[in-house]
């Protein structure tokens, strides 16, 4: 398979203003007619090339009405050329293709009885040929055919113009789009579904009507989904004043989705994942999810729709912007550190490791073979970053003038990376011709910070230097701009009023913005009276990797004392990190595992605020997984991890049984009591959170879930009980997880939740027992969430039995990639990554990991998807 470059980029020869699609749905033979209207753009351009799945069959071709002769058509591979086209003309095509044959869920095809499309990045051409690339934008007007009965209701982008009956039994709708959209925004969806309506008016007074389509079952769980968006579109007015544009805006939501959710033009269609909810059947995560999803799906009407990608490698200008405002979003809506460190961790457990692997690439990558592969946590989430500092070096209210700029400049275009930050750097008024690295090299820069004070002088000296990993393609990376939030804290924690004397920065409310821009720099503080300890990277204020020369009691002060509730979440992480890895290398070295009791202590301390700021002290008291502190590993030690971290756990659950004993009772008579939902969920929290623990203390703990399991009334309670059960040696179990079963045979959602809770068990069976559920009647590799939930989970989350030392995890899931890639390439693609880490482990597991990538490229007929990323993961 050939790469795709960026520096290959040509503006397409030809537009597309105008695209009629009559599209008369049938199961096994629709039939597409798409009108262009087409237009020369590129001067000397005469062969029209467009894109166009092999196995489409294409039954006409006219260009102003006159058939178009053989002779002058080429079709190769996934392209149509007609040869010498007029400078404007209207181009008919006649296709037919086989939606219900169509397992990859790209173009048009059918879930549980429902037509739907998904056709970003490249779904458009398995439905007709078209110049299918995001710099082409045209106004779309389509006619949907079908059964009435069958497909009462028919919707695509845009307004319904028209409706009426057809014979035999079938009717239509006409759609029309006033917006012009590149392909990737297209949608359709043909179906017997229910409705939940409502209604927003927009602060100009435009009356929006807002319909959640579903299956008719279903249409009770919608309620959330619809409050979100509601809550969506006033915070988007609010703070960036940007309202929504039409008079319709529907979801969708099918069962079969390739990613959680799609953009489309007013026509959002949703994996039910991130729609469906009520409390029985998701948890409270299960709901923070579902508004975060609708939001970015809703915010990408301006930031994705209106302004769009010129190109595939400029992904991140809409993900990593939609992405940083969904997570400004929820913050809003609920508490801002608690997000932070969600996110935070979200990020360092995936994008860090994947910076880190054969897969690492910039924010805006320069190449690819398949741009399904580069839906990544970079792009996504790295990107979010770089956005996020770029609110932090403007400000916010700089900020928002560099969005109304960008807006202002490029709305109803289709632009690059660079256009967006040149709107910010002339609205802010600075220069981002260093920060703009932070798009183009991969990678995680390692910061490290130390720090002296000279008391005679009340000085504070703090020296900060940068390094830039080499990743594949790139080496010897120059050092780049990164914004660092500190502070100096005094002896009761309270936040010094120093000045910074020499380094480039600025003091704010919060304590001091450094600039670091070289390799090594120094910040002078001037008029510090106390020996101050340093909070740094506060908010987690640039995506780096920190190590300091922080002594443990300077960490354990800041766990204790820290204002910032990032700060003080990561020094809680960092001193259980430091821990856990002290006790792996005991674990190496055949010592007996003991527990640093000025760490229980100070956990100790940290619960006695149970009451207070339940949610914090649930995050603070979690410790970091073993796939995170791997990280930290230079070869990850994967039995030793397992036993430190068990061993840190089973003695804070023993050590503190009283306590969580307390926070439990405590947090179960507030609930038992009634409270508000948002206490509600923070008392859930907590106090799952301690029976956790207890469940890892021991027996007494185990009676507890099981009794909290049969008792649940909401879904996130019994899910937490199942949990504790299902990693633990105990009668219970089986009994429970059969009862979960049968209880929620008939909600698949909930039944993806059966697999995971399996699929990373940390029993020693585990990898047996995925093998079985991988025969059971109700796994199936054609359903993306059904795989993801057991093989990804499995994969992804559960490092101790994934890599098990006998290679049978990961035969495991080189089988499942084989198998799925026979169905759905992006979705197998999506599998290997685990497998492509090998590097960071032991000879034994990296051979096995390797053969396995072996086995994967040498298969004959393998997608370009997988070969893709095995291929990388054995340069
Ligand atoms: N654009 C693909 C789905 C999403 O990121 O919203
Ligand atoms: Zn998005």
């Amino acid at each position: 398979p050939q790469a795709i470059n960026l520096a290959d980029y040509r503006p397409p020869a030809f537009q597309v203003d105008q695209v009629d699609l009559t599209v008369d749905l049938a199961d096994r033979d629709t039939r597409v007619v798409a009108r262009l209207t087409v237009r020369r753009a590129r001067a000397g351009a005469t062969d029209l090339t467009l894109d166009g799945d092999p196995a489409m069959r294409l039954d006409g071709v006219t260009i102003d009405g006159e058939p178009v002769a053989e002779t002058r058509l080429t079709r190769v591979a996934e392209q149509l050329t007609i040869a010498d086209v007029p400078e404007r003309f209207v181009l008919e095509t006649v296709t037919r293709i086989d939606p219900v044959d169509n397992t990859r869920l790209e173009g048009l095809y059918k879930s549980g009885g429902i037509f739907c499309t998904q056709c970003e990045a490249e779904g458009f051409r398995n439905i007709t040929f078209f110049p299918d690339r995001p710099d082409v934008m045209a106004r779309y007007r389509v006619r949907i055919e079908a059964d009435a009965s069958a497909y009462p209701v028919l919707l695509s982008n845009g307004n319904r113009v028209e409706a009426g009956t057809l014979d035999g039994g079938r009717h239509f709708a006409v759609w029309e789009d006033p917006f012009p959209k590149p392909s990737y925004l297209f949608a359709l969806v043909a179906g017997d579904l229910g409705r939940l309506g409502d209604s927003f008016t927009t602060r100009l007074g435009r009356p929006v009507t807002l319909n959640i389509w579903a299956a008719r079952a279903d249409l009770d769980k919608c309620g959330h989904a619809m409050a979100s968006l509601k809550r969506a579109m006033a915070w988007d007015e609010q703070v960036y004043g940007l309202e929504y544009d039409l008079d319709e805006y529907n979801i969708v939501a099918v069962g079969d989705f390739n990613m959680g959710a799609m953009e489309n033009k007013s026509l959002n269609v949703f994996n039910t994942k991130y729609v469906l909810a009520s409390p029985e059947t998701a948890t409270d995560d299960d709901y923070d999810h579902i508004e975060g999803v609708i939001a970015h799906e809703y915010f990408h009407n301006w930031t994705g729709n209106r302004v769009t990608c010129r190109d595939w490698f400029q992904l991140s200008l809409k993900e990593g912007l939609t992405v940083f405002r969904d997570q400004q979003f929820s913050a809003d809506m609920g508490s801002a550190a608690l997000k932070r460190i969600d996110d935070v961790r979200v990020l360092r457990s995936h994008q860090f490791s994947e910076d880190a692997g054969p897969m690492a690439h910039p924010v805006r990558p320069s190449s690819y073979i398949e741009i399904n592969n580069f839906y990544t946590t970079t792009v996504y989430n790295k990107g979010a970053e770089v956005i996020r500092m770029m609110h932090t070096l403007l400000g916010a209210e700089g900020f928002r003038r560099g969005i109304d700029l960008y807006f202002e400049r490029h709305d109803g275009q289709a632009v690059t990376c660079d256009d967006f930050a040149a709107a910010m750097a002339d609205a802010g008024g600075v220069d981002l011709g260093q920060f703009k690295l932070w798009y183009t090299q991969a990678g995680t820069p390692e910061v490290h910070a130390e720090g002296s004070y000279d008391p005679g002088a009340g000085r504070y000296t703090l020296t900060l230097t940068q390094r830039v990993p080499d990743t594949p393609g790139q080496t010897g990376k120059a050092p780049m701009h990164i914004p660092v939030k500190m502070a100096l804290l005094g002896p009761n924690g309270q936040r010094l009023d120093a000045r910074l004397a020499q380094g480039e920065g600025r003091a704010d409310a919060e304590g001091f913005l450094l600039d670091l821009r070289e390799a090594s720099q120094q910040f002078v503080f001037e008029d510090v009276g106390v020996r101050p300890v340093a909070s740094l990277l506060r908010d987690f204020s640039a995506p780096v990797r920190l190590t300091t020369d922080q002594s443990r009691d300077d960490k354990l002060f800041l766990l204790a004392h820290d204002d910032n509730a990032f700060a003080r979440w990561e020094a809680g992480q960092d001193l259980a990190g430091d821990l856990i890895l002290g006790l792996v290398a005991d674990h190496a070295a055949g010592r007996a595992l003991d527990v640093d009791p000025a760490f229980v202590q100070a956990i100790e301390q940290v619960i006695a605020d149970a009451e207070t700021d339940p949610a914090l002290v649930a995050e603070i008291a979690t410790l970091p997984s073993e796939v995170m502190l791997g990280q930290r590993m230079d070869e990850v030690d994967v039995d030793g991890l397992f036993a430190a971290r068990q061993t840190v756990r089973e003695t804070l659950g023993r050590a503190l049984a009283a306590r969580w004993q307390a926070v439990y009772d405590a947090a179960s008579k507030r609930l038992a009591a009634g409270c508000d939902a948002a206490d509600a969920r923070q008392q859930r929290r907590v106090k799952n959170l301690a029976l956790g623990y207890l469940g890892a203390a021991g027996a007494a703990g185990l009676r507890l879930a099981e009794a909290q399991y049969d008792a649940a009334t909401t879904m996130t309670d019994r899910l937490a009980a199942l949990r504790v059960l299902a990693n633990a040696d105990d009668p219970a179990r089986e009994r429970v997880l059969a009862d979960f079963y049968a209880r929620y045979e008939d909600q698949p959602l909930v039944i993806d939740k059966w697999f995971s809770i399996q699929a990373v068990s940390t029993r020693a069976d585990t990898v047996e027992r995925v093998a079985a559920l991988m025969d059971h009647p109700a796994f199936t590799l054609a359903n993306p969430n059904r795989v993801r939930s057991l093989v990804s989970a499995f994969s992804q989350l559960n490092q101790v039995r994934f890599h098990d030392a006998s290679g049978q995890g990961y035969r495991l899931l080189a089988d499942t990639v084989l198998k799925v890639d026979k169905l759905n390439p992006q979705i197998a693609a999506r599998l290997v990554g685990p497998l492509g880490r090998w590097r960071r482990f032991d000879a034994t597991r990296r051979s096995a990991m390797r053969s396995e990538l072996e086995r994967l490229v040498a298969v004959s007929d393998l997608s370009k998807d997988v070969y893709e990323i095995a291929s990388k993961s054995l340069a």
